[in-house]
């Protein structure tokens, strides 16, 4: 039920379907159907389980490793106000992968297993990761655009029916939002200055505009998970759904900075009350989810040395953690 024509060839066989009691599957179905929470312990049919740590490991995995990219920038920011917040920025986007690999865990799956799965190729990450960041500007565009795609599909996330999910999602929109705001102002500072600054600007904004709406997956039409998904209420709104809404409030800031939008298709459709846009390069998607993105190899082996480097943090934490349980229970 939740294989995709897009399952990696290095993945696992999904094990046969498991037959479910119909009269439990009932009873969570109508829990779903009245917004009930769905918690840790309470019993749910295996495909939910399986989807959401799929979704929720996917999304835990797309914060870390969206850390590189900024990171990148924390040694040149351009002032010491700039490097502040940048490391904020990039320690509050370890801080929601850590919020979600715990959400992750509460389904069964322990964090190793998520990591190995990520480091050998077997899980996915957003493909927004995959695209070099060259310039100063870059920050600003990804904290406008990424960030700000992220609220647009992470709002109704904090509605999401598995209670740990939802309830990491609320914390996590909060410092979002905040993220979005720095990006546009970095955006506002640059568009407002030099003739460079501005053609920097722009430059970001050609650079950062497709990939972001592709952030939001595959058309409906194309989008194995979203059906199931929405009628599990895991999915509160579908991925064009989400996708036009970040149109219409993204093209507008755009225009209050002065900058233009790469799609000379984008017009105003009055009878909708939404933008039409132009055709989104599918292809590019396709190509940057199965691992061929601009820069998809430097992202892995960065976190991979990362976690490799990081080892001896992770064993004295541990260490410490066992020494102070050791001294509780002799006390
Ligand atoms: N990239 O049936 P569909 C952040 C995959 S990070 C890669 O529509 P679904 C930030 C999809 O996984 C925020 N893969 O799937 C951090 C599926 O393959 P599998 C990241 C993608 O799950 C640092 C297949 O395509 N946000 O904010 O119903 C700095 C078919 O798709 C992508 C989240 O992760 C993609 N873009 O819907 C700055 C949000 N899109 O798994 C910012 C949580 C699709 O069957 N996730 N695929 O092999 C979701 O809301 C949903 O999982 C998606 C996809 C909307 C992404």
């Amino acid at each position: 039920m939740y294989t995709t024509e897009l399952k990696d060839k290095n993945q696992a066989p999904q094990s046969a379907a498991v037959v479910e009691d119909p009269a439990r599957l009932e009873a969570f179905e109508a829990r779903v159907a009245a917004d009930d929470f769905i918690e840790p312990k309470d019993w749910m049919p295996e495909a939910y389980r399986k989807t959401l740590v799929r979704q929720i490991s996917q999304h835990a995995h797309s914060e870390i490793v969206g850390m590189l990219p900024e990171g990148n920038w924390i040694t040149r920011a351009p002032n010491l106000r700039r490097k502040a917040i940048l490391l904020a920025k990039v320690q509050d986007e370890g801080g929601h992968g850590l919020y979600l690999y715990a959400a992750a865990e509460t389904l069964g799956t322990s964090r190793e297993e998520m990591i190995d799965a990520l480091h050998s190729g077997r899980a996915k990450y957003s493909t927004i990761f995959n695209y070099p960041t060259l310039t100063w500007a870059d920050i600003g565009a990804i904290g406008w655009l990424v960030d700000g795609a992220a609220i647009m599909n992470q709002v109704p996330l904090q509605r999401t029916s598995y209670g740990p999910y939802a309830r990491a999602m609320v914390r996590i929109c909060k410092e979002e939002s905040f993220h979005q705001r720095q990006g546009y102002e970095i955006m506002t500072a640059l568009a407002a200055g030099t003739d460079a600054q501005k053609r920097m600007a722009q430059d970001a904004l050609n650079r950062w505009w497709w990939p972001s709406i592709m952030m939001f997956g595959p058309p409906d039409e194309n989008s194995p998970n979203t059906a199931q998904s929405i009628r599990w209420r895991i999915k509160r709104e579908t991925n064009d759904e989400l996708r036009q809404k970040f149109i219409d409030v993204t093209v507008p800031q755009a225009e209050a900075i002065g900058l233009t939008v790469p799609d000379p298709d984008l017009t105003w459709n009055e009878a909708r009350g939404s933008y039409d846009y132009g055709a989104i390069d599918w292809d590019e998607f396709y190509a940057v989810v199965r691992g061929e993105g601009p820069v998809a190899k430097e992202r892995m082996q960065a976190r991979v040395k990362a976690w490799e480097e990081g080892a001896w943090v992770r064993e004295a934490a541990a260490a410490h953690a066992a020494k102070h349980q050791a001294r509780e229970a002799a006390e």
